[in-house]
């Protein structure tokens, strides 16, 4: 899972990436272009316990990349993204909108106020111009080619849907629709969250920002962090973070609660594969086919696929071992198009 966070210059990302990632950007520096690149591990108690019962050379956790942009120097106040940023976003799975809801006179706003609303509107709409521009090229291109073929045709409803303020998210295409328009690998179209970065004066506050309002506006999920604190207890000895947050009020660690929100929203799933070389925690998408699923660990494996020998985790741990829970008739033998659930532990059969 590759997710690339994206706003307004100043609005916090690099804070709440740092809060998120444990990572140690530096904030508040206006002046460095670059992007933040982190991977995290996404916690998961079933690892550990079938490590527990495999002794597995090696553990492996599912990860999420996250990719901090930062605004070009210069830039349009009110645009959020440069070619450089464009690149990067291309191939992530998911974007986080990072909206400024905290107040602070020392760190002005690109449109000097703060105002969550407008944020949200703003981007919606520079994800939705960006792919019109593409869009338009592509059509003009296809009509001088005298090419009005699928292409084309989809194109079109695409530009008619972004035309009335929509983005392409919200568009009903069909598989191989969406197949056609992957490599177009267009912003509007990719599953998009909202993160309110709140000040601390807003904790045990009901939506002081009325962020919410543009939240369910815009169709977009939200996800509420105080950004600044976040951070500042992240960087805290382990020992002492837990009774900060409870002094606090800030409730779950943010990455855990970010990564919960994010697997929830983007309906993630995970399957488990466990063996003496490694015990393994894979990320995929609901109503991911066994065969599809074979392919995330390897393409070889999902060509040659006969078949996936599949048994739950709880199944497993109460029968304490494979041979327990074969059995007991608790693994079965699935075929490609098994739907794989989440906590599946399995293995699969193939032939290349
Ligand atoms: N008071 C307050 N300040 C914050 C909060 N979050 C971020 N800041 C401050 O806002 C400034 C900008 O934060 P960054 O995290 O660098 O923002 P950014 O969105 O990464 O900025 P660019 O990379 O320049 O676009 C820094 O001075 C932060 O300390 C917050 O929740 N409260
Ligand atoms: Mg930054």
């Amino acid at each position: 899972m590759k997710v690339g966070m994206i706003g307004f210059a100043r609005s916090g990302k690099t804070t709440v990436f740092n809060a998120i990632t444990g990572a140690a950007a530096e904030v508040g520096a206006y002046g460095s272009r670059d992007a933040n690149i982190a991977v995290i591990k996404v916690p998961d108690p079933r690892v550990d316990k079938l490590a527990g019962i495999y002794k597995p050379k090696k553990k492996t956790f599912a990860e999420f990349e996250f990719v901090d942009i930062a605004p070009a120097e210069g830039a349009e106040p009110d645009k959020t993204l440069d070619n450089a940023a464009l690149n990067l976003l291309k191939n992530a799975d998911a974007l986080v909108h990072v909206v400024r809801a905290f107040d602070d006179e020392n760190v002005v706003h690109p449109l000097n106020s703060v105002n969550p609303a407008r944020d949200v509107k703003a981007l919606e709409e520079e994800l939705q111009i960006t792919d019109f521009i593409i869009i338009e090229k592509r059509i003009e291109r296809l009509e001088k080619e005298h090419r009005k073929n699928q292409e084309y045709e989809l194109l079109t409803r695409c530009k008619e849907h972004l035309e009335k303020g929509n983005p392409l998210r919200t568009l009903d295409i069909n598989a191989q629709e969406e197949t056609l328009l992957r490599s177009f690998t267009f912003l509007s179209q990719k599953p998009m969250m909202l993160l309110g970065n709140y000040g601390e004066d807003a904790i045990g506050k009901d939506d002081p920002a009325h962020m919410r309002e543009a939240a369910a506006k815009h169709e977009l999920q939200l996800i509420e962090l105080c950004g600044k604190l976040e951070m500042e207890v992240s960087q805290l000895p382990t020992e002492e973070q837990l009774a900060f947050r409870d002094e606090l009020g800030l409730g779950e660690e943010s990455r855990m609660r970010f990564i919960q929100f994010a697997y929830d929203m983007l309906g993630l799933i995970s399957f488990l594969t466990a063996g003496e070389p490694e015990v393994r925690a894979w990320t995929i998408r609901k109503g991911t086919h066994a065969v599809d699923a074979a392919g995330v660990i390897h393409s070889d494996i999902k060509r040659g696929f006969i078949r996936a020998e599949t048994v739950a985790y709880d199944d497993f741990i109460e029968a304490g071992t494979m041979a327990k829970a074969k059995e007991k008739g608790k693994v079965r033998l699935e075929g490609k198009d098994y739907i794989v659930k989440d906590g599946d532990m399995l293995l699969f059969r193939f032939n290349v």
